[in-house]
């Protein structure tokens, strides 16, 4: 049986927006009220997902979710017609309604953490929702998250649904984008390898200065008891605390692996040497590469600006590796010789494709923020909601779904527009209707 792993991108909803709203992850600091582009940001998603079907690969859709999220204004004290409070919110505690309409969970990265069933004690393909503690408007999207996964994955003879962790700092989980899958196969048994910024208990380990660290080594470790992951297949590694002071907010800003390769920055790991060993140890039956990008090729500032690493490690049909970089990277002198040494160096990467998603980039997320990796075997893929997954029919629809309803305009003080919820609510009730998810949304469940 063929088992693939197939890319869940976050589909950008329409309140994509630039509110500032990250301590720490560099690009949302630098461009906080600045105008965005939500029709843009959606369509060049989508561009990228396409591109990839086309090229062979699998690739399915993450729903945005219902924004700005009423329950929660509510929950803050917000009282009156939803009218009253968007008003209210927006004259008062402006911060509070940015929060309320992120469309932060286009970065699908973030949105769960998943062990494929070649890992997990009785077979089956494990979610976890991110909690995502570190950032209040990114606290409030795993119950949505967990309910679309749901709803794409409902079969309980191949899906298994954990809660996200407890809400709280010692257990902040922020999913895959601190979480890379080595094996040899994907439908063989393979290594997962955690990797976390601070420790909740052990007051031994370093932490960063400067920035919060976003995951927990006991959050890591929550997730691998609940996947029922066997400790000969687990990798715990510590990001250098250095680096996120210099804005790697998460793992997946200095680091990426796929397949039996890791692509890392040469100061992503607190204890390299030993990470590397503990794969290579862990990876039986398969010849681990490493690349490293040293330092003097690349600076963790280079990094943070092109989002190199930010990138899809692709395993072609030859088995060499595709990376799928930003367009940041050709705009820096550096990043782009370093693409072109590495392409003709004879190593498992062999390809770059480069992608224009300057709206998300804006926020910090590029190729590998908007995509969730789900490995699938044929009849688990089969078991899979079908409406969700890219075709050209789909590509067509949702161009057409985001040209009829998104702005192409959009300031952070209008998120207080009654109108704009509106919008969303309709867009996100077609939405529902184009993919045969159901209701999936607070809105629709009322
Ligand atoms: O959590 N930015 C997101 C970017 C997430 C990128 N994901 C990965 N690296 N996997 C974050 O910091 C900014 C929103 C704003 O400022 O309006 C934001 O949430």
């Amino acid at each position: 049986m063929k088992t693939y792993e197939v890319n869940f991108d976050g589909l950008v909803g329409p309140t994509h927006n630039y509110s500032g709203l990250s301590y720490g992850n560099v690009a949302s600091e630098s461009h906080g009220h600045q105008a965005s582009n939500p029709k843009e940001a959606a369509l060049q998603g989508l561009k990228k997902m396409k591109a990839l079907h086309d090229m062979g690969f699998k690739q399915g859709i993450l729903l945005p979710h219902e924004r700005p999220d009423m329950q929660t204004l509510r929950a803050l004290g917000f009282e009156g017609s939803e009218r009253e409070m968007l008003l209210q919110a927006g004259k008062e505690a402006p911060a509070i309604l940015a929060a309320v309409s992120s469309a932060s969970a286009m970065w699908t990265a973030n949105a769960a953490t998943v062990s494929p069933s070649a890992d997990t004690r009785d077979g089956r393909v494990h979610f976890t929702p991110a909690n995502l503690t570190a950032k209040f408007h990114r606290s409030i999207e795993h119950p949505t998250t967990g309910r679309i996964l749901k709803a794409i994955f409902r079969d309980e003879t191949h899906f298994a649904h954990h809660p996200a962790l407890p809400g709280q700092g010692h257990f902040g989980d922020e999913g895959a984008a601190n979480h890379t899958r080595f094996c040899a196969a994907y439908g063989e048994p393979g290594v997962e390898l955690f990797v976390y910024g601070r420790s909740a208990f052990d007051t031994s380990k370093p932490a960063p200065k400067r920035y919060p660290a976003r995951q927990t080594l006991e959050a890591c470790q929550a997730i691998a008891r609940l996947h029922g992951l066997s400790e000969e297949h687990v990798v715990y590694a510590q990001q250098h605390p250095d680096v996120i002071d210099q804005g790697v907010f998460h793992n997946d800003v200095i680091a990426v692996g796929n397949g039996n390769v890791l692509f890392y920055h040469e100061d992503a790991f607190l204890d390299t040497p030993a990470v590397l060993n503990e794969i290579e140890q862990k990876l039986k039956g398969a010849l681990f590469k490493a690349v490293c990008v040293p330092r003097e090729a690349v600076s963790v500032e280079d990094a943070v600006q092109s989002y190199l690493f930010n990138s899809q490690l692709l395993w072609l049909e030859d088995g060499h590796m595709l990376l799928v970089v930003p367009h940041e990277c050709e705009e820096n002198p550096r990043v782009r010789a370093y693409l072109d040494q590495i392409v003709s160096s004879g190593g498992p990467i062999s390809a770059v494709r480069v992608f224009d998603l300057k709206q998300s980039m804006r926020n910090g997320g590029g190729p590998a923020c908007l995509r969730l990796r789900v490995v699938l075997g044929e009849d688990q893929l089969a078991a899979a909601a079908p409406g969700v997954l890219m075709c050209d029919d789909l590509y067509e629809k949702l161009v057409s779904w985001v040209e009829k309803h998104y702005r192409d305009h959009l300031l952070p003080r209008d998120l207080a527009d009654p109108s704009l919820l509106d919008e969303c609510r309709t867009a996100l009730d077609e939405l529902t209707q184009i993919t045969g998810l159901g209701s999936v949304y607070p809105f629709q469940l009322t």
